[in-house]
């Protein structure tokens, strides 16, 4: 018994979807994973994550193992009951987080030891103890281990990088065992090298997961090359799998690899701009600490529903930024949480509808026209 599978519903051009089924629900791809890091999403209670039209979050190994620790999370009964969260959740494996956050990092074939960013304690991570930390969490998308060089990087760097990565690949799926109900992906790697890229899907695939991340891209690499990628990538992994591009993006970023066949992505942007003051709406960015909404009593956006535009000028999230009230960061990152979800909605149905090129030019045609 499966107890998860990915139905395909339409495919436009390469863009696709479809639906992942868990026990804990469903997840309509293309999907946007809200990032829960610290097992909340910052400034959003779970059932306010969901009225902007989640149906996944995700969460990190890294930060839970170091605080408040794996152990007691899975005496408290796991992640979801513990965060309020009785939904789909899927988690990241730490290798990267340690790369980008942790002090003091050493690699080696069996894993990376490093010190804590938040009290100097030292740890050990492994692609069993990676699994081990995401059962106690009780994912339902647990993340193989792999590791993620900065680019630019050599091609040597990236070819000995990819390949350490598909040997953790292997032990990850051979610790993560047969778990009836939860899903492994793995993750390709491969810099911008295609070669590289379809040496790393074809490992993937031969170990065999019940889903494919395209990582080790959005790491500074700029948007035209990693469309230049997303161009060949997903076309390397299986058709009847879901493909996952790891920590994209900005709006532009998620229509663009949607259209290159990627059917799930997750992104801090929504969340920790909205802290900033920073709103994404169908016209581009608005910052609303800028004094030009000082006195505007319209809403962010008049088309938008979410409470932020219903119920609020701009002149007043202006005024509550400017006044470090907690409501502002809490205001905004709805906003941006909800226009994230709205653009995923109207794909899935464009997709559906097989309009998805129209849809794009007019997604295009309105961030032109700028805020008005
Ligand atoms: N690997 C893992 N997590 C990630 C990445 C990766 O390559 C990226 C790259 N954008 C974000 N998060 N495990
Ligand atoms: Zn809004």
């Amino acid at each position: 018994m499966a107890q998860t599978s990915f139905t395909l519903h339409a495919q436009d051009g390469q863009a696709r979807t479809g639906v992942i089924s868990t026990p804990r629900g469903e997840i309509r791809t293309p999907a946007f994973m809200p990032v829960g890091t610290a097992a909340t999403v910052k400034g959003m209670m779970p059932e306010s994550v969901r009225e902007t039209g989640a149906d996944i979050l995700l969460g990190n190994t890294y930060h839970l193992m170091l605080r408040p620790g794996a152990e007691r999370i899975d005496r408290l009964g796991g992640l979801h009951k513990f965060m309020n969260w009785e939904r789909p959740i899927l988690t990241d494996s730490g290798g990267f987080q340690v790369m980008s956050l942790s002090d003091l990092r050493k690699l080696t074939e069996e894993g990376v030891t490093f010190k804590s960013h938040i009290d100097g304690s030292k740890h050990h991570l492994t692609p069993e103890r990676s699994m081990e930390i995401q059962k106690l969490l009780g994912s339902d998308i647990v993340m193989a281990f792999d590791e993620c060089p900065a680019l630019p990087a050599d091609r040597k760097r990236i070819a000995d990088s990819m390949r350490l990565s598909m040997r953790w690949a292997q032990r990850s799926r051979d610790s993560f065992g047969d778990r009836p109900g939860h899903m492994l992906f793995g993750i390709m790697q491969g810099g911008l090298e295609q070669d590289l890229r379809e040496e790393s899907a074809t490992a993937l695939i031969d170990i065999g997961f019940d889903g494919y991340a395209v990582g080790g891209l959005a790491v500074g690499e700029g948007q035209e090359a990693m469309f230049g990628c997303l161009d060949y990538a997903p076309g390397f992994l299986p058709e009847d799998k879901p493909r996952y591009l790891m920590g994209v993006g900005k709006p532009d970023d998620i229509v663009g690899a949607v259209k290159r066949g990627i059917d799930m992505m997750d992104c801090v942007l929504p969340s920790r701009s909205g802290r900033t003051g920073q709103a994404w709406t169908r016209r581009g960015q608005i910052n609303i600490k800028n004094a030009r909404h000082a006195e505007d009593p319209r809403p962010l956006d008049e088309n938008c529903t979410c409470p932020a535009c219903r119920n609020y000028s701009r002149a007043y999230l202006h005024h509550v930024f400017k006044s470090n009230e907690m409501i502002a960061g809490m205001l905004l990152t709805w906003h941006n949480l909800h226009y994230f979800q709205q653009i995923m909605q109207e794909m899935r149905d464009a997709i559906a509808a097989g309009t998805f090129d129209a849809w794009e030019a007019e997604f295009h045609a309105q961030r032109a026209q700028g805020d008005i």
